[in-house]
């Protein structure tokens, strides 16, 4: 029997039901997990919290359980356990899966080249916690309140009493420690602590994992920061702060993508900033963007280029040269500060 004709609910839309959770995954003879684009800490922990999780608690083999990455996994991130055994979408698309779970993916567009694996599986579960997410699974698991993905599956965990072991716990506290931008974001909340202390518990060590995430960037990503931030550009007295990056730039510092990480947030330090923007050439006609903020909502912004995001981080793609794109982006940038 399919696993499609076992649930007969589709496009089920729930952030407590954890039952269905447990019942899809127990159903589900080959599981794909996949992670977004430009994969950061929250995505491949969840990933790998979600593989373990899965592996520990139900009657799985390892060779019916894979997980997908889309780019480069940076360097800094590979501490996480079982990262090693990702792959990329081109690997996955003669497998035959009955159920893929996608987690910290905020739309179908953030799936770069495993779109088309996810959309060919019968039963598409969706996990994440952006705000914009519109339920695009046939089952989804999305709240908005939680700081990360890592946070909505180990609330999932422990509903279920799944077992958390001190791997599993790792990969969830990166996830935590990271999309909280070291516990100092506004979605740090009272319950994200009692999250990591209760990973701290299970075995994650905080001091280490800080290291591997924040004090582990390549040299050539700091000299390529430096460049960026003599280049900054201000507009609307300063409240707007924004860089403009070539691929120029990133030949000249043998940059890969991830190299730009963490950018945008150097630039909102600054006192004055409202607004910060780091966008990237991404092709002759295509710019990708960066969003943050102090107060405003720039998933706002975002959205008018067909982005999304949450309230004070946020990106998009915009079709246009580099220049004309920052320009427009600007122009948005200032009429929602008015
Ligand atoms: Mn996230």
């Amino acid at each position: 029997m399919k696993l499609s004709d076992k649930f007969q609910i589709l496009y089920y839309n729930t952030s407590m039901d954890y039952e269905l959770f447990k019942n899809t995954i127990q159903n589900a003879n080959k599981i794909l997990i996949i992670s977004h684009v430009n994969p950061d800490g929250d995505t491949l922990g969840s990933m790998s919290a979600l593989y373990q999780v899965i592996l520990n608690n139900f009657n799985i083999q390892k060779d019916c359980i894979d997980m997908v990455y889309n780019g480069i996994i940076p360097e800094i991130y590979k501490f996480i356990p079982y990262l090693e055994l990702a792959q990329t979408p081109d690997m996955h698309k003669d497998k035959q899966y009955d159920l893929v779970i996608s987690v910290d993916i905020a739309a179908k567009d953030r799936m770069g080249d495993s779109l088309p694996l996810f959309e060919n599986i019968d039963i598409r579960m969706n996990i994440d916690h952006h705000k914009t997410n519109n339920n695009f699974g046939t089952i989804n698991f999305v709240r908005a309140d939680a700081c990360s993905c890592g946070e909505v599956l180990l609330d999932i965990f422990n509903a279920l009493k799944f077992k958390v072991d001190k791997k599993t716990a790792c990969a969830l506290y990166a996830a935590i420690l990271t999309d909280t931008g070291g516990f100092r974001y506004e979605n740090t909340t009272a319950q994200t602590l009692l999250k990591a202390s209760e990973l701290i518990s299970l075995g994650a060590n905080p001091a280490e994992i800080c290291r591997y995430c924040y004090e582990s960037k390549p040299r050539n990503m700091v000299l390529l920061h430096a460049n960026c931030m003599i280049n900054a550009e201000f507009s609307a007295d300063n409240k707007i702060a924004g860089i403009c990056i070539t691929n120029k730039d990133m030949e000249k510092f043998h940059a890969t993508n991830d190299y730009t990480e963490g950018l945008v947030e150097e630039l909102r330090r600054i006192k004055t900033t409202e607004v910060s923007f780091v966008i990237k050439e991404v092709d002759e006609n295509t710019s990708k963007v960066s969003l943050r903020s102090k107060n405003t909502d720039v998933s706002l912004i975002a959205q008018v280029f067909g982005g999304g995001g949450h309230t004070f981080a946020a990106g998009c793609t915009i079709r246009k040269p580099l220049n004309i794109a920052k320009d427009k982006l600007v122009e948005e940038i200032k009429k929602v500060l008015g």
